[in-house]
């Protein structure tokens, strides 16, 4: 994620979200050591900070840090100094990682950041409460933030809801056909991939906005850029469920193959009709792909054109993301990094 030649004076993405990493990191620290000391341990380690044995593991396997660093920026991105959006960036980083717990949970997913899921290593009933854990102290830091809590944490509940629906109708989406009168609509999945990923990303730009005192249409209209980018974030992670390197990405390859999980490439490789796409119908509705067929169907997608009009997915909304942020005023500096950041997780391999 590399920031482009003639920005010259233009931070990386990398570069961005390390900034915001270490700014947020005394108060996530903070808020971690706040939890009983068991689901402290275990949301340390689902955090890249410590082993199983509760050992500090410095430069473990620490997630990207994305929605902290849009809480941030969004902030600055309002004339605001970053540090008022500080317990927003913990909130929003503490309901992703309590997200992430629940939904290994639920997919069976046995690896997350390339080390055990949480309840591999702690077992199921306690990193369901870790993750319980994680979102009181989430809700519970926003509120007690001094000066515009209230919109803050309804805008952090309406982001939950969001989020619950979008899992529902993720998991729901699994038992239905893939083509038919059953089939999931494009439309449908778009709703499914705004709620369960665009919500949150909307909501911690619009959070960073609200913290930092800006008018309702300027945190709008981040909500809206937050979305679009989460739309582009899922269709990139989409894409690199079926085509990622699992030792970079730290999550198992093909995991959405074998559940029968109704990602972009898949729908849109079927929705086609060429020969590549009639033989991956009939495959996927014979049964759900072994580790041999999965394979088989990754390269029907790819040749039925499932994988491009994936990327074009993804290319569509992070235009959209940017075109919000551009019909809005921002701090000049902040829009920059928000572009290069956009960008970047637009081409991420991880
Ligand atoms: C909010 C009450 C409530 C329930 C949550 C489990 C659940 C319901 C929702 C699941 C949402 C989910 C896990 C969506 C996937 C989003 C996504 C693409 C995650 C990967 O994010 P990265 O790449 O991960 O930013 P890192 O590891 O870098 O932090």
């Amino acid at each position: 994620m590399q920031g482009t030649v003639e920005d010259v004076d233009v931070p990386s993405a990398s570069d961005v979200l390390r900034r915001c990493r270490e700014l947020v990191r005394p108060a996530l620290v903070d808020a971690v050591g706040r939890l009983h000391p068991w689901t402290g341990e275990m949301a340390a380690y689902s955090l890249g900070w410590s082993d199983t044995a509760g050992t500090p593991e410095p430069g473990g396997s620490e997630g990207k840090g994305v929605r902290q660093a849009l809480a941030l920026l969004g902030a600055e991105a309002v004339g605001a100094d970053a540090a008022c959006a500080v317990p927003g960036a913990v909130a929003v980083e503490l309901v992703h990682t309590f997200s992430l717990l629940h939904d290994d949970v639920m997919d069976a997913d046995a690896l997350r950041r390339r080390r055990p899921a949480v309840w591999k290593a702690y077992g199921t009933g306690p990193a369901v409460l870790a993750g319980d854990a994680l979102l009181a102290r989430a809700v519970t830091g926003l509120a007690e933030t001094p000066g515009h809590h209230a919109a803050a944490v309804r805008r952090l509940c309406d982001a939950l809801n969001d989020l619950v629906a979008g899992q529902a109708e993720d998991l729901r989406f699994e038992h239905r056909p893939w083509d038919g009168p059953g089939a999931v609509g494009p439309e449908e999945y778009r709703s499914m991939a705004e709620g369960k990923t665009g919500a949150l990303l909307g909501c911690a730009l619009a959070l960073g906005a609200v913290l930092g005192g800006a008018p309702e249409p300027t945190v709008a209209a981040l909500d809206r850029a937050g979305r679009h980018l989460g739309l582009a974030f899922q269709a990139v992670d989409d894409i690199l469920g079926i085509w990622g390197d699992p030792a970079t990405t730290g999550k198992p390859v093909h995991a959405d193959l074998h559940r029968g999980k109704k990602t972009h490439p898949v729908l849109a490789a079927l929705a086609g009709g060429s020969r590549a796409a009639r033989e991956l119908g009939t495959l996927l509705a014979s049964a759900r792909p072994t580790d041999a067929a999965a394979e088989r169907v990754a390269s029907l997608v790819e040749e039925a054109g499932g994988r491009a009009a994936t990327r074009g997915e993804a290319r569509r909304h992070l235009d959209a993301a940017r075109d919000a942020l551009r019909a809005t005023p921002l701090t000049r500096t902040a829009a920059r990094e928000l572009d290069v950041l956009f960008a970047g997780l637009a081409d991420r391999v991880m």
